[in-house]
C-alpha cells in the first residue's frame, strides 16, 4: 500500500484493551501525531480514556523488526530474506509433522487485545501442518469460567451494564481495565443515581469500590466463601426467584441442599466481611429489577477460580437475573473467540472433523478447554522425554516468556524445541528464544480487526483500515501464511484460477463460485481464509486484502444467527445477506452494527435441553463441601500475598514496549499498606525486595490504605527488556512471571493463581 498519510481524520481503535474504541487519528512522517476518540463508532461512541494516546509509542517501537530473522547456535540473530525464512520453516516444520504428527506441533497465540484478523489466517497453517493443540493467553484466565458456562447454558453471556439496576464487580475493577462498552460513563451514572448500586467483592479499595454502595472486602483469596455466603443468605432469607427458577432452570434441589446448610456466620467470619453488610448485599440484588455481574482476574486467577466463576453464576441466577433488560444476556458473537479461527461456510461440505480425542494435553493429560490446553501446563508438555511431547512450536501476536508463569521455565522449553517460530511487530522477550522471527506489520499498517464483541442487544463489529505505509521488510499475518501453504505445497495458482475470475464478477457470482469450487477441491473448502485472500483479496480496496476472510465469516455468522442477523438488516437470503453484511464492513470504518437481538433471545442461546439453564455442577458443589480443608495456605516464610498484575492507568499488558511514554511517575511500583511498611521501617519511595518460592525482584513502594494488611500489589505488564536504537537494554518495573510458579493453579482449569502468590519482603537498598 502506498503511504495515505494526508491531513485528514483517519479512522482506527485503540489497541491497548478489549473494548477497542473508536478512534480518529492524523499521521504525519510515520509517526501518529493526533488521537481522539470517534463519535461514529457505534459501540463506543467518541468514548476513550486516557491510555488511547499511547497509539505511536507503539508504532514507532525502537525495537521493532523489519527484516525475518534466523538464531545463530550463539543466540544472535541474523537478518535472512522472506523466501528463504518462509521455505526454512516449510521445511523444518514439515519435516517434524511427518516424523511425529502434527500433534507434536504446539499453536500458542493468534492475536492480542486489538488484533484478531491473522488468527483466521493461521487456522490454514494450523490445517495443513496438522496441529492438534493449540493456547493463549484466554487459558490463563477465561477458561475456568468457560467450563463452567459449557455446563451451565452452554453460551457466552455478558452484562448490560448501561441498564441494570444493580452491578456488581467480582474480582475487576472496570475503572481502570474497563470490560464494558463506555466503561467509566456507566459507572459514574450508576454511582450518581440514588436508584441504582454498585456493589464491589475485592480486597482493594480500588477506585471501583471508592465509587460503589457495597464494597465487600474480602480477605485476599476468599471469595468462594463469601460467594458461597450471598447464595446461602439468597436461600435462607427466600429471596430467590422461584417460579422464574421452576420455569426456566433445572438441578435448583441440589443447590438449594447445600446452601440450606451453611453457616453464613463462619463463612462470612472466613471471607472477612462483615455479615450485615454481606446480608444487606445480598437483599439489595434480591429486590433490584436487574443485576449484572461481571468477574475478573481477581477471581480468575486465584485459589478456586472454577468454582467462583459458578457461584458467581448463582448468585444472579437465583434471583433471575438473565434475559431481560439490565441483566446479563447471551451475546451473539461475529465469530466466537473459543473457535475464532474457523472460517469454512457451513454450506461448503466440510473436511473430517478432527478427531474427538484431543480432550486432554498429551503428556500430563490436563483438559482442554474452549480448545485449548492450559497456559501453566505448557513447559510441561516440553520439558520431558515423553514421546508424545511437544516438539516445534509456533507462536503469533503472543508474548508468553513474559506472560505466562514462570518466565524461566518457559524460555527452557523454547529452547529445548527442536523448531520455533515468532510473528511479531516487536523483538520480544519470547522472540529471543525463538528459532525463526518473522516481522509483521502493525495494526496501524494493515486491515486489522478483533472479534472481542459483546454487547447486547446491540453489537458490533469494526474492520479498521491501514493508514501508515507498511514498515519495510514487514507483511501481514495473512500473506506470511498464505506463503507458508504455498511453500508446503499445499495450495497453488490452480486452486485460485477459477475463483480470481469469478471475483471480477461481483460477490455473488463469487459466493457461487466459491461454493462450487469448494465442493470439488478439498482444499480450497480446508483452506478457505487464503484461498479468500489470494482470490477475492485481489479485487478488494487498496490494502484491505487482509480482510477477504472476513467474507468467509459473515457468510458463516448470517447462517449461524438469521433472527440477529435480520435485526440488524442483513436477512433475507443467506449468500446475499452475507454479501451485504460485508459490504457494510468494507464501506463503515467506522464500524457496523451486525446483531440486533431481543431480551428474550437469550433463551434460545441457552444449548441445554429445552433451553434450561443448569444449576447443578456435581464436581463444584462438591468441591465447595471441601473448601472448609483448603482454607487458602500461608506458607511460614512467605507471610505476605502478592496480587501480581493489578491493572492501572500506567499498564497496557505488554503492547507498549517503550518506556518513555509515562511522563510522570514509576514504573513497577509496589502496593503496600502502612503498617507492613512501618513494620520493615519503610517510608513512600523506599525500596523492597520480594522473594517468592520461584524468584526476586525490587521495588520502590507506594504506602496506601486501600490495600488490607499483609496483602500488596504490583502493576501488569511491566519489566519488559526495550533494545533501543543504540542497542542498551532498558528495563523498567518488575517482570512479574519471574516470581511464578507455573504448578500454583486451578484442579479444574489450571488458571494460574497469580492475584495469590506467597511472598517474602524485605527492606532493599538500591546500590
Ligand atoms: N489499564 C489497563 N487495562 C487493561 C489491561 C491493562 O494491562 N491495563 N489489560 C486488559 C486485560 S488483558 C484484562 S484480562 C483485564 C483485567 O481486568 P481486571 O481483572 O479488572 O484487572 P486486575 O487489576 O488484574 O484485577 C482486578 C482486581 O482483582 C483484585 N483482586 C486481587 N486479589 C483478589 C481476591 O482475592 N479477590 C477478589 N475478589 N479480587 C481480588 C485486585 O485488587 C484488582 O482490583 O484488563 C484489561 N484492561
Ligand atoms: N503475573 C501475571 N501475568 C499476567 C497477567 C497478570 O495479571 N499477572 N495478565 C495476563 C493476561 S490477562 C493476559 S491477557 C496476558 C497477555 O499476554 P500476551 O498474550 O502475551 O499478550 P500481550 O501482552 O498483549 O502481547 C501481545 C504481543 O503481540 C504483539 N503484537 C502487537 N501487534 C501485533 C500485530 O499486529 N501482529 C503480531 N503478529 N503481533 C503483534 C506485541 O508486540 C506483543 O508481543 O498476560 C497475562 N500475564
Ligand atoms: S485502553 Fe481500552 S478503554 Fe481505553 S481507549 Fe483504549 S480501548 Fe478504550
Ligand atoms: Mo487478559
Amino acid at each position: 500500500m502506498e503511504n495515505t498519510e494526508t491531513d485528514s481524520w483517519k479512522k482506527t481503535a485503540c489497541i491497548i484493551c478489549a473494548l477497542n474504541c473508536g478512534l480518529e487519528i492524523k499521521t504525519e512522517g510515520g509517526r501518529i501525531t493526533k488521537i481522539k476518540g470517534d463519535k461514529a463508532h457505534p459501540i463506543s461512541q467518541g468514548y476513550i480514556c486516557e491510555k488511547s494516546q499511547r497509539m505511536d509509542f507503539y508504532q514507532n517501537g525502537a525495537d521493532r523488526i523489519d527484516s525475518p530473522k534466523r538464531r545463530r547456535p550463539d543466540g544472535s540473530y541474523e537478518d535472512i530474506d522472506w523466501n528463504t525464512a518462509i521455505s526454512e520453516i516449510a521445511e523444518k516444520f514439515t519435516d517434524i509433522k511427518n516424523k511425529h504428527g502434527g500433534e507434536s506441533i504446539f499453536y500458542y497465540g493468534g492475536g492480542s487485545q486489538g488484533n484478531h484478523l491473522g488468527g483466521t489466517y493461521a487456522d490454514s497453517t494450523i490445517k495443513a501442518l496438522g496441529i492438534q493443540y493449540r493456547s493463549n493467553a484466554l487459558a490463563q484466565e477465561k477458561t475456568g469460567e468457560g467450563w463452567v458456562q459449557g455446563k451451565m447454558m452452554g453460551a457466552p453471556v455478558h452484562g448490560d451494564f448501561e441498564n441494570c439496576e444493580v452491578a456488581v464487580f467480582l474480582g475487576k475493577n472496570p475503572w481502570q481495565s474497563h470490560g464494558f462498552a463506555r466503561t467509566r460513563a456507566v459507572l459514574r451514572e450508576i454511582q450518581n443515581d440514588p436508584n441504582r448500586a454498585m456493589i464491589v467483592i475485592d480486597p482493594r479499595r480500588t477506585e471501583t469500590a471508592e465509587m460503589a454502595e457495597y464494597h465487600l472486602a474480602v480477605k485476599p483469596g476468599t471469595d468462594a466463601w463469601c460467594l458461597t455466603a450471598l447464595s446461602a443468605i439468597l436461600v435462607q432469607e427466600g429471596l430467590i426467584a422461584t417460579d422464574w427458577l421452576k420455569e426456566h432452570t433445572t438441578g435448583y434441589a441440589a443447590v438449594e441442599a447445600v446452601m440450606k446448610k451453611i453457616d453464613i456466620t463462619h463463612y462470612a467470619s472466613v471471607c472477612g466481611v462483615d455479615e450485615t453488610l454481606l446480608r444487606s448485599a445480598a437483599r439489595r440484588i434480591a429486590i433490584a429489577k436487574s443485576v449484572s455481574m461481571i468477574e475478573d482476574l481477581g477471581v480468575q486467577m486465584n485459589m478456586h477460580s472454577t468454582l467462583n466463576s459458578y457461584l458467581n453464576r448463582l448468585v444472579w441466577l437465583l434471583t433471575g437475573n438473565y434475559a431481560k433488560a439490565g441483566a446479563n444476556n447471551a451475546f451473539v458473537p461475529f465469530l466466537s473467540l473459543s473457535n475464532s479461527t474457523r472460517v469454512t461456510p457451513k454450506s461448503t461440505p466440510s473436511e473430517p472433523a478432527a478427531p474427538r480425542k484431543w480432550t486432554h494435553s498429551p503428556v500430563i493429560g490436563a483438559k482442554v478447554i474452549m480448545g485449548l490446553i492450559p497456559c501453566n501446563v505448557i513447559p510441561d508438555e516440553i520439558l520431558t522425554d515423553h514421546p508424545k511431547r511437544f516438539r516445534a512450536m509456533f507462536i503469533e501476536s503472543s508474548n508468553p516468556v513474559h506472560s505466562l508463569a514462570d518466565s524461566q521455565r518457559m524460555r527452557q522449553a523454547l529452547r529445548a524445541l527442536e523448531c520455533s517460530v515468532v510473528i511479531d511487530v516487536a523483538m520480544t522477550e519470547t522472540a529471543r528464544q525463538a528459532d525463526y522471527v518473522l516481522p509483521a506489520s502493525s495494526q496501524f499498517e494493515k486491515a486489522e480487526a478483533t472479534f472481542f464483541n459483546l454487547e447486547f442487544p446491540r453489537n458490533g463489529f469494526q474492520l479498521r483500515q491501514p493508514h501508515l505505509a507498511p514498515r519495510p521488510g514487514t507483511l501481514p499475518e495473512a500473506e506470511i501464511h498464505a506463503r507458508l501453504l504455498e511453500a508446503m505445497g499445499q495450495l497453488n495458482d490452480g486452486h485460485y484460477r477459477f475463483l480470481r475470475t469469478a471475483a471480477r464478477l461481483g460477490h455473488t457470482a463469487f459466493g457461487l463460485a466459491f461454493a462450487w469450487k469448494s465442493m470439488r477441491d478439498k482444499k480450497v473448502a480446508r483452506y478457505a481464509p487464503v484461498v479468500l485472500y489470494r482470490t477475492l483479496g485481489l479485487r478488494m480496496p487498496a490494502g484491505l486484502a487482509p480482510a477477504a476472510s472476513l467474507w468467509g465469516i459473515s457468510q458463516l455468522y448470517v447462517r449461524a444467527q438469521p433472527a440477529a442477523a435480520k435485526g440488524a438488516g442483513f436477512g433475507g437470503s443467506k449468500l446475499l445477506g452475507g454479501n451485504r453484511l460485508f459490504k457494510a464492513i468494507l464501506n463503515n470504518p467506522s464500524g457496523v452494527i451486525f446483531a440486533v437481538s431481543q431480551y428474550a433471545d437469550s433463551w434460545r442461546a441457552v444449548k441445554l435441553p429445552d433451553h434450561k439453564i443448569n444449576l447443578e455442577i456435581k464436581e463444584l458443589l462438591a468441591e465447595l463441601a471441601t473448601i472448609d480443608t483448603k482454607l487458602p495456605h500461608h506458607l511460614p516464610d512467605f507471610p505476605y500475598i502478592l496480587s501480581s498484575g493489578e491493572r492501572r492507568a500506567e499498564t497496557s499488558n505488554t503492547s507498549i514496549r517503550n518506556p518513555e511514554w509515562l511522563k510522570k511517575g514509576a514504573f513497577g511500583i509496589l502496593r503496600i499498606h502502612p503498617d507492613d511498611a512501618a513494620s520493615m521501617g519503610c517510608a513512600e519511595g523506599d525500596w523492597i525486595e520480594l522473594r517468592t518460592p520461584r524468584g526476586a525482584a525490587q521495588a520502590p513502594i507506594e504506602i496506601t490504605d486501600e490495600l488490607q494488611r499483609g496483602h500488596v500489589s504490583l502493576p501488569n505488564g511491566h519489566g519488559l527488556d526495550y533494545h533501543q536504537a543504540d542497542g542498551s537494554i532498558v528495563r523498567r518495573g518488575v517482570p512479574l512471571n519471574e516470581l511464578t510458579n507455573t504448578t500454583d493453579r486451578d484442579p479444574f482449569a489450571g488458571t494460574p493463581w497469580h492475584k495469590y502468590v506467597p511472598v517474602h519482603l524485605e527492606r532493599f537498598t538500591p546500590a
